[in-house]
C-alpha cells in the first residue's frame, strides 16, 4: 500500500470514530424568564454549562408567560432539536405541547419547576429542588423562634410566588403544614408578589395600610420578594428584622447582604446552579442510558448569624 494511501485510511479510521462520538447535541431551552436573582444565576449556570459540554443550546426567555413557553417548545419542535429542557412556569396546562414533542420522538427534560400530567412519560425526568421541603424548613425555623416566647401570638403574612407556579404551590404547602402544629402562628394576610422586587414592595405595602392586625412575621416565596417588602417596610418607619420577621427563600447574594444589614432574619437555601446537572442528563438521555425520573437537589438553612462568614463562599 502507497503510503500516501495509508496516511489516508489512517486519518479515516482516526476521524471516525470522533465524529461519530462528537455528533454536536441541540438543546432547545424554555426559560421561565429574568424575575429574580435566582432565575439570573439559573440562567448563566445553563449557558456556561452547554458551552463546556459543547452543547449548542437555542435559549428562548418567557417573560412568565405560558403561551410563549408553549410557542418555544413548538418551535423547538419544528426545528427537530435533540432535546427539549425547560422550567414551566406554570403547573398545568402542558399535555398538548408535551404529547407534540413526543410523536416527534424529541425527549424532554423538565428543570427547577415540575408538572402536572395525565401521563408521566411525557416527560423523561425531572431535575430540582424539593420545594414543599423549602415551606417546611422556613416554618420550622420559625417554629423554633416562636417557641422563645411561648404565649405570643404572632400573626404572619405571606407573600407567595407566580400564582399557579410549582414553587408558590409547594412552600405554601410546606409551611402551612408545619406552622399548624403551633396554633399561635397565624397567617393573616396571603397574596402573590410574582416573585419579583417591585411586586413584593407592592403588596407589601397594601398589607401594611390595613391597620387592623399587627403584623408579626413576613414569609416570602423568595428572596427578591423580601428585598421589596424590606424597602415597604422602611418607608412605613418599621425596622425589617426587628419589628417584622422576615423569612425567605433562595439563598442569593441580595439575601445575604440584607441579612448582614440586619434586615433579613433567615433564607433558606434553593440552588439555581442546575446547568452542568441538566448537560450531563442531556447527553445520557440523548444516548438512550436510563435516568432516574426524579432528581432533587441538596440544599441548607442559613440564618443572619452566619450570613457575613458566608457571604464570601456564595456562588449566586
Ligand atoms: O425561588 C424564584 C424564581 O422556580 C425555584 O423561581 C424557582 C423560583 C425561585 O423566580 O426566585
Amino acid at each position: 500500500m502507497s503510503t500516501r494511501r495509508r496516511t489516508l485510511l489512517t486519518a479515516a479510521a482516526l476521524w471516525l470514530p470522533v465524529a461519530a462520538f462528537a455528533a454536536p447535541i441541540t438543546m432547545g431551552f424554555s426559560q421561565v424568564g429574568a424575575e429574580s436573582e435566582w432565575r439570573t444565576a439559573n440562567s448563566a449556570s445553563i449557558k456556561a454549562a452547554a458551552k463546556a459540554a459543547g452543547i449548542t443550546l437555542k435559549f428562548a426567555d418567557a417573560q412568565q408567560k405560558q403561551e410563549n413557553q408553549v410557542k418555544a417548545l413548538r418551535s423547538f419542535i419544528a426545528q427537530k432539536v435533540d432535546v427539549i429542557a425547560f422550567s414551566p412556569v406554570v403547573e398545568s396546562g402542558w399535555d398538548t405541547v408535551l404529547k407534540e414533542a413526543k410523536a416527534a420522538g424529541i425527549p424532554v427534560i423538565l428543570t427547577d419547576r415540575a408538572v402536572k400530567v395525565a401521563d408521566p412519560s411525557l416527560y423523561v425526568t425531572f431535575i430540582g429542588s424539593d420545594f414543599v421541603e423549602e415551606g417546611r424548613k422556613a416554618a420550622r425555623w420559625l417554629l423554633e423562634r416562636a417557641a422563645k416566647t411561648p404565649n405570643a401570638t404572632l400573626n404572619i403574612v405571606e407573600l407567595q410566588g407566580t400564582v399557579g407556579s410549582a414553587p408558590a404551590i409547594d412552600r405554601k404547602k410546606g409551611f402551612e403544614e408545619v406552622i399548624k402544629t403551633n396554633p399561635k402562628l397565624q397567617i393573616i394576610r396571603s397574596q402573590s408578589g410574582e416573585f419579583t422586587r417591585a411586586k413584593g414592595k407592592e403588596v407589601m405595602e397594601s398589607f401594611l395600610k390595613q391597620r387592623d392586625k399587627k403584623i408579626d412575621v413576613l414569609f416570602a416565596h423568595n428572596d427578591d420578594m423580601a428585598i421589596g417588602a424590606i424597602q415597604a417596610i422602611e418607608e412605613a418607619g418599621l425596622k425589617p428584622g426587628q419589628d417584622i420577621v422576615i423569612i425567605s427563600i433562595d439563598g442569593v447574594r441580595g439575601a445575604f447582604e440584607a441579612m448582614k444589614a440586619g434586615k433579613l432574619n433567615v433564607t433558606v437555601e434553593c440552588n439555581p446552579l442546575l446547568g452542568p446537572q441538566l448537560m450531563q442528563l442531556a447527553q445520557d438521555v440523548v444516548a438512550k442510558k436510563p435516568v432516574e425520573k426524579r432528581i432533587t437537589v441538596e440544599e441548607g438553612v442559613f440564618p443572619a448569624e452566619v450570613a457575613a462568614k458566608e457571604l464570601p463562599n456564595r456562588k449566586y
